[in-house]
């Protein structure tokens, strides 16, 4: 086993439970007590406490660094571990291999201040029986999750954030850790992710694409048509009254999930390009003229480009296009140079959906705004991967399409602020969106139905609501680190296939990995996976302009999920070495 390489003051930590940990690890299930006399020795050394030997700098988790517990039944070449460990857990770290139960940790002391995070190195020990598990104990020092903790862990993790975002004992820690976070649990409330493709498992690492559906999704939709469907809004009947009821608690839901200020800011739509295009063909026609300026980047879907090159050429405005480094992040200096007092919106990407670069779209939003510009952020790859709250990014508008969020197809949302709203014209007209109608004229009603003209998507809307509900029970926060943890460790891996390039190597990443395969083309590789029953994306993703700033006009793309596990990535990596290696001999 490779010893891990800790600062001094946790070696010291190490020298002090190690040998024990280990050997009880080496005999199999450890004793309770110990566990407990470990986890009591680990916290007695937490800083601030009297006998703290306080760390000089912070301690990372070592996620990274750990050699893996269980021998891969793939001879998977994997590099020599590294202390180049997740930020996202710093604290104190207990040593490897510790599996301990609810009941173990009883006796932790809450001196910390009430939470805990027990991080498991799922990055590093791949074949652990299960990936990643978060617990909070609450003051009394017993664990909320009560039950045993079907886990083995690398790491125990004080997450210094959590107690400060959390000083008082708080029932729900604020984003729905109701149940442990274990993607093979999450990954048997998703049906189709038993089924078989080509006679081997559905391995769907096409999330970008299109997210699966959980069972309560499934059984929402069911349930709607069974008891509920009716159109909205207009009878007077028990059935109008049910869907019109279940319709506008999945606005609130989105409401929640968006940290929107009101219900009418909430627009359903058939997705993003819809939504898009509501704003562009609304809120742009009305406020972009001749010689107006409109930015975006050279990151954008084809869905953030083409209704903003239509209004363009209409109105006699210039479309312009925020470059991008040989990393594909964004080049702030250039954007605020685009930045002018002709801009009037800003259209952009949070997420790439082909190379997963995270854009810094707060910065760009507040230098937008003091430019007086409007800014639409496109939220159609990053809702499902990071919390979003359009109030803290003071965004113009939001769109984001249900099904990239483990929702229906053909629902999607418009987030506009209220007084942008209320100013913009409707974009199509006839039922549901007026308030009075003559042959003279018409008064519309007010956001959000102004902007939803005719029978809309009404169950989908419901399932949309009960995938916010799945995702909230799950935590947001939950997945965004689990999936950090993937897209390094499938970074890590995927790096051992001789000829693979990784297109797209920005500092902050979210859910997206896109590469080339030299001596194939790209839907060579997406047929060859296909036959070992991996789902990837291969060709342009519907953002050309990207590929090409990279002399590519297609890549092999990779997207995860919370039900990805580090097996799926396993077998992605050892398909590729296979793909390779018949070519070569
Ligand atoms: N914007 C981004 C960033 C996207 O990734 C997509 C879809 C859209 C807009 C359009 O969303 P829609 O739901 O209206 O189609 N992206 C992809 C993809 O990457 N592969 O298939 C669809």
């Amino acid at each position: 086993m490779t010893t891990p390489n800790f600062s001094p003051s946790i070696s010291g930590l190490f020298g002090l439970l190690g040998a024990e940990a280990q050997s009880a690890q080496a005999a199999g299930a450890p004793d309770p007590s110990l566990i407990a006399q470990l986890a009591n020795q680990l916290f007695s050394a937490l800083p601030g406490s009297a006998s703290a030997p306080t760390p000089k700098q912070p301690t990372l988790s070592p996620v990274l660094a750990v050699a893996p517990q269980v021998a891969s039944p793939f001879p998977l070449p994997v590099a020599p571990p590294t202390l180049s460990a997740s930020p996202l857990a710093p604290g104190l770290t207990t040593p490897v291999g510790l599996s301990p139960s609810a009941n173990d940790l009883r006796n932790v002391p809450s001196s910390f201040g009430g939470a805990l995070s027990l991080v498991p190195s799922f990055a590093s020990a791949p074949k652990l029986p299960s990936s990643s598990g978060f617990y909070f104990l609450d003051e009394a020092s017993s664990v909320r999750d009560a039950g045993k903790i079907p886990f083995q862990f690398d790491s125990i993790s004080v997450v210094p954030e959590l107690v400060e975002k959390h000083p008082n004992r708080t029932p729900d820690l604020g984003f729905g850790v109701a149940r442990p976070f274990d993607p093979r649990a999450i990954r048997n409330d998703f049906p189709i992710l038993r089924e078989q493709v080509n006679g081997k498992p559905l391995i769907w690492l096409d999330n970008a694409a299109t997210t699966q559906k959980p069972q309560a999704v499934i059984d929402r939709l069911t349930y709607f048509y069974e008891h509920e469907n009716s159109n909205i809004h207009r009878a007077a009947h028990t059935l109008a009254a049910r869907a019109t009821d279940a319709y506008e608690a999945a606005r609130e839901k989105v409401r929640g999930f968006l940290n929107a200020g009101s219900v009418d800011e909430i627009i359903f739509v058939r997705g993003t390009t819809e939504g898009i295009n509501l704003v562009a063909k609304s809120w742009g026609a009305q406020n972009v003229g001749a010689g107006d300026e409109i930015i975006i980047s050279w990151l954008e879907h084809h869905a953030n480009i083409v209704p903003w090159q239509q209004l363009a050429a209409e109105k006699g405005a210039k479309l312009r296009v925020a470059p991008v480094d040989d990393d594909g992040q964004i080049i702030l200096e250039e954007y605020e140079k685009l930045l002018n007092s002709r801009t009037k919106i800003v259209s952009i990407t949070q997420v790439s959906n082909a190379l997963g670069t995270v854009v810094p779209v707060r910065e760009m939003i507040a230098a937008a705004h003091r430019h007086g510009a409007r800014v639409l952020v496109d939220g159609a790859q990053s809702v499902s991967h990071r919390r979003t709250d359009v109030q803290a990014l003071d965004a113009d508008f939001f769109v984001f399409s249900g099904h990239k969020v483990f929702g229906p197809t053909g629902i999607g949302v418009v987030y506009g602020k209220k007084a942008l709203l209320d100013e913009t014209p409707p974009w199509q007209g006839g039922g549901n969106m007026i308030a009075d109608v003559t042959f003279e004229k018409t008064i519309y009603q007010p956001s959000p139905a102004k902007f939803e003209a005719g029978t809309g998507n009404i169950a989908d809307a419901v399932g949309l609501g009960a995938a916010i509900d799945y995702v909230n029970s799950i935590g947001i926060e939950n997945i965004s680190r689990y999936e950090h943890e993937l897209i390094v460790y499938a970074t890590r891996t995927l790096q051992t296939v001789p000829g693979l390039r990784i297109i797209g190597t920005a500092k902050e990443k979210a859910g997206v990995l896109s590469f080339v395969l030299e001596g194939f083309k790209t839907e060579e590789v997406g047929a060859l996976l296909d036959k070992e029953g991996i789902a990837v994306r291969s060709g342009h993703h519907c953002a050309q302009p990207i590929l090409r700033r990279f002399g590519l006009e297609s890549t092999v793309r990779p997207s995860f999920a919370p039900y990805t596990t580090c097996e799926d990535i396993d077998a992605l990596v050892n398909a590729l070495q296979r793909i390779k290696g018949g070519r070569n001999h």
